[in-house]
């Protein structure tokens, strides 16, 4: 069977590639704002019976899980419920002065499907020493293992080898490998504890048909559910991200009503899908999340809608390809998604010569979740103009953007943004 697994696995990894360059070959990547094309946003407010809210309670009573049911059924796949009784948390190592004295680090593991040993998801919680408990958090899932955010050679290299992204590597010569993206001890000096868990542990990231990770969990939950509205692996990571918050609302050093989730790129898009789905989460970091994050769906610049449903097949649920060449007809755009965590603190970031992200769709999205935000009596986007601002001006109130200079990348410069923006608004 795993022989079959592993022909079928690399016959898929080869088709999504050999498939990709002639999918994409007939559409010509946008980069020129004049040729963005002109679009109508739809009004975050408007409900499809054609009422439009006019008070909090409508809109938390009738139009956001309208609008909920939308992005789940015509977008990401419905998210699934969870099995209680087979989720299950495991300390299974700490070390109480990790960083010089500065933090105590744990390894906790979360069982899916306990008592069996897999799927699972591998924690590194890192928690300030010096701070008073409980302590607010950042969760973010990383690319590549627990062992690439920091050289501590104490921290457990991954054993996930189904993951496309640890698959036949020396996970020794990777510790700290992306340490970069991760400045650690800045956050823990900060007062924040920081957690993170390798994205492919709760699902590779391959199209195998919704087989691998937390997708063999989900079939038995989603019989009422058409095929072509299933979960797919957007939804089961952010799904895997509340259960990441599940176990943190068992660490006592933690507080689990203040946890910011965060994401980059991919992960941004996940982080935007989890706040939306699980208001646990007190705030919202999507950094360079792009195309299916926080860049909006209409607009024709950097990727679209036909490049990442071909590109990543498995990502969305196959209902979104069939608004391939036909967006206007989306129930929806992404500044919805955002609306979605209103009133909650969202940031939205993004990078100058991340062009295929689409910066000014990242901003518009931000920007038009406003209304939402300001009807839940908060000052959304604040003072924000309707233009982008400036590189390395943020913008907003409990709304915040950036657009920092530079790459398609998450850095201390975004960091200091987050930081700032969870003293200032992820507060108890
Ligand atoms: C790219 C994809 C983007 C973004 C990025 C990433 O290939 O087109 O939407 O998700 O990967 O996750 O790094």
């Amino acid at each position: 069977m795993k022989l079959l697994h592993s022909v079928l696995r690399t016959a898929c990894l080869c088709a999504a590639a050999l498939a990709a360059p002639v999918l994409f070959a007939d559409e010509e990547t946008n980069y020129d704002e004049a040729l963005a094309g002109s679009y109508t946003l739809p009004d975050p407010l408007a409900c499809a019976d054609g009422t439009r809210v006019a008070a909090p309670e409508e809109w938390f009573g009738k139009r956001r899980p309208e609008l909920l049911e939308q992005f789940q059924t015509e977008m990401y796949g419905v998210m699934p419920g969870v099995n209680r009784e087979r989720l299950a948390f495991e300390t299974l190592r700490e070390n109480p002065v990790a960083l010089d004295g500065k933090a105590a680090f744990k390894e906790m593991r979360v069982y899916f499907d306990a008592p069996n040993p897999a799927p699972k998801l591998d924690l590194l919680i890192c928690i300030p020493n010096r701070a008073e408990k409980p302590v607010p958090a950042f969760l973010i899932p990383n690319f590549q293992g627990n062992h690439t955010v920091c050289s501590d050679p104490w921290i457990s290299i991954s054993d996930n080898t189904e993951a496309i992204h640890t698959r036949n590597v020396n996970g020794e010569e990777r510790r700290g490998y992306k340490k970069d993206r991760y400045p650690i001890e800045t956050i823990i000096d900060r007062g924040y504890a920081f957690v993170t868990g390798f994205y492919e542990d709760i699902d590779p990231d391959f199209d195998d048909g919704r087989q691998n990770g937390v997708h063999s969990l989900f079939a038995a939950m989603e019989q009422d559910v058409p095929e072509e509205s299933r979960a797919a692996t957007i939804t089961a990571w952010a799904w895997g991200l509340s259960r990441a918050l599940d176990a943190l609302e068992t660490v006592p050093e933690i507080d689990s009503s203040r946890v910011a989730v965060a994401g980059h790129s991919r992960l941004g898009k996940t982080a935007l899908w989890a706040g939306a789905n699980d208001p646990r989460f007190a705030l919202v970091i999507s950094n360079d999340s792009g195309c299916g994050g926080a860049a909006l769906t209409r607009r024709n610049f950097g990727e679209t809608i036909n490049t990442i449903t071909h590109g990543f097949p498995h990502w969305f649920c196959p209902r979104y390809k069939t608004y391939i060449g036909r967006t206007d007809e989306l129930p929806f755009d992404q500044h919805e998604l955002i609306a979605l965590i209103a009133p909650r603190p969202v940031y939205v970031a993004s990078a100058s010569e991340d062009l295929w992200a689409d910066p000014t769709g990242e901003f518009l999205s931000a920007r038009n979740a406003d209304p939402v935000y300001r009807l839940l009596g908060t000052e959304g986007i604040g003072g924000a103009g309707d233009t982008p601002p400036e590189a390395d001006t943020p913008v907003g109130a409990i709304i915040h953007y950036h657009r920092r200079t530079g790459k398609h990348n998450i850095t201390e410069y975004d960091w200091a943004q987050y930081l700032d923006f969870a003293d200032r608004y992820m507060t108890n």
